[in-house]
């Protein structure tokens, strides 16, 4: 078969994202405890191989080895987030001034190596002192994290690129307070709604916040898109599609791009006395100040189906009262991360960006394949990930084509540069470019490393 050449747009940022805790490491810089700390002291059992939030690449103090790395094979752009229990110990107050200096001096570095920084406000962790006063269920979260948005923003914006409020909201929604998987560990559907509601308040007045400031750069927030298929088109296998879409997708992309919410959600949570309580004046904030770029993060589709069952009353409202999963027989899969990889998810999300959410400038903010026991695939000390290579290039092919129908799609972020933490999965699963030694801490490029290199310097790929 012949080859074609996968031509991607001058400026592209080809990048790689991280988080704070997943990569810095608990460190001296007089951090304050988050809710990760607390949960790993509190239940070390529920952390794969009991490995928490303390042992990382620490890069904390490797940064500036790391970011030569990301020089080496010609990253363009790099995700990070900043740790809010780092900058501010006790959540609102006196903020760290070896924090400060340690982002400062990172964000140099970037800029130093012609690496644009991409900067989150908040991947999954807050001190844990604003997580004991309710967390993302109370009005003081919102009120707490504005401030600490504010601060960010006067310390470094004239080193951010671009500037994102919440990395995946829905997840610790969906973690915390509906299935079980992060602190603090509550089921029930009123008060997720309720935690959703206020993080997309937080993230409205922090970017009301940043436009009084007038920058250069720009603000948005980081969504995982999920797109979602009916097992069929059977009107039963549609519908509960849809409802689907409405929780997972619509929940968070609707009030962040357009500014309102999908009247068929409230409806629905209405029926079920689930509606959190809001105001008109909360809302006009969502409505005035919508995202200016999109992250999004894809990793897997969502295929559903019409229910067989009817539902138990007497259990808690989910939002699988409304459609059971569906396993799509001859579907691939990646059996470490339990995750089906359908490549073209990322074109149909793209589309859909496009022509719903007035093609809003977007980018790929994370895409990987986490896979387990790596070490199997050591050849002369380097880890030959071919299987990682496909999934880039199946992904590319994907996007590629999204970019030549009109997608105002930026950019593509791999998850993840280093080995890093994985919540919950620790080092079970590995998803960098280069290789993690815990032990020794050493890094060793993996052949997917030198193969983005080559994508980077083409500014394409060569494929079929
Ligand atoms: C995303 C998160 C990342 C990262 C990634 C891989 O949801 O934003 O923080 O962890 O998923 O998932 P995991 O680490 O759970 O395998």
């Amino acid at each position: 078969m012949e080859n074609n050449f996968y031509q991607f747009p001058d400026d592209f940022w080809w990048g790689s994202a991280s988080s704070a805790v997943q990569s810095e490491g608990f460190g001296d810089t007089g951090k304050g405890k988050s809710n990760w700390d607390y949960w790993y002291e509190k239940e070390p059992n529920r952390f794969f191989n009991e490995v928490g939030p303390q042992k990382t690449c620490d890069f904390l103090t490797n940064y500036k080895e790391d970011i030569k790395r990301m020089k080496q094979i010609g990253l363009k752009s790099f995700r990070t987030s900043i740790s809010w229990s780092r900058l501010i110990p006790d959540g609102v107050g006196a903020v760290s001034q070896q924090a400060v200096e340690f982002y400062q001096s990172l964000l140099d570095e970037l800029i130093a190596n012609d690496i644009k920084p991409f900067i989150c406000l908040f991947h999954f962790d807050m001190p844990f002192c604003i997580q004991e006063k309710g967390g993302l269920e109370s009005k003081e979260f919102v009120e707490a994290y504005v401030n600490y948005a504010k601060v960010c923003f006067n310390l470094f914006s004239d080193k951010v690129y671009n500037w994102f409020t919440f990395n995946e909201p829905i997840v610790p929604v969906e973690g915390g307070y509906l299935y079980d998987f992060h602190y603090p560990n509550v089921v029930d559907f009123k008060r997720a709604a309720t935690a959703a509601y206020h993080t997309q308040l937080a993230s409205a007045k922090a970017i009301s916040e940043f436009k009084k400031l007038n920058l250069k750069s720009r603000i948005g927030i980081i969504l995982n898109l999920t797109p979602t298929y009916p097992r069929s088109q059977n009107p039963y296998d549609v519908e509960a599609a849809k409802i689907a879409d409405l929780f997972f997708n619509r929940s968070f992309v609707d009030p962040s791009v357009k500014g309102t919410y999908p009247k068929e959600l409230i409806d629905l949570l209405k029926a079920h006395h689930q509606l959190p309580l809001y105001n008109e004046e909360e809302l006009n904030i969502i409505k005035e100040n919508t995202a200016q770029i999109l992250g999004v993060n894809y990793y897997m589709p969502r295929r559903v189906k019409s229910r067989i069952n009817a539902v138990n009353e007497n259990s808690p409202f989910m939002p699988e009262w409304f459609f059971d999963n569906y396993e799509m027989p001859g579907r691939k899969f990646n059996p470490y991360r339990g995750w089906e990889i359908y490549e073209k998810g990322i074109y149909d999300l793209l589309i859909n960006l496009k022509e719903n959410y007035h093609n809003i400038d977007c980018y790929i903010a994370e895409n990987g394949m986490g896979v387990e026991n790596e070490e199997r695939f050591i050849q002369d000390g380097k880890v030959i990930d071919d299987y990682r290579i496909t999934f880039l290039k199946d992904h590319l092919r994907y996007l590629n084509k999204a970019i030549c129908e009109g997608v105002n799609v930026r950019g593509y972020h791999m998850w993840t540069f280093i080995d890093n933490w994985s919540f919950c999965n620790a080092y079970k699963n590995r998803y960098g470019f280069f290789r993690l030694d815990l032990e020794t801490q050493q890094r060793t490029i993996k052949k997917s490393g030198e193969f983005f290199k080559d994508i980077i310097e083409n500014n394409g790929f060569y494929d079929k």
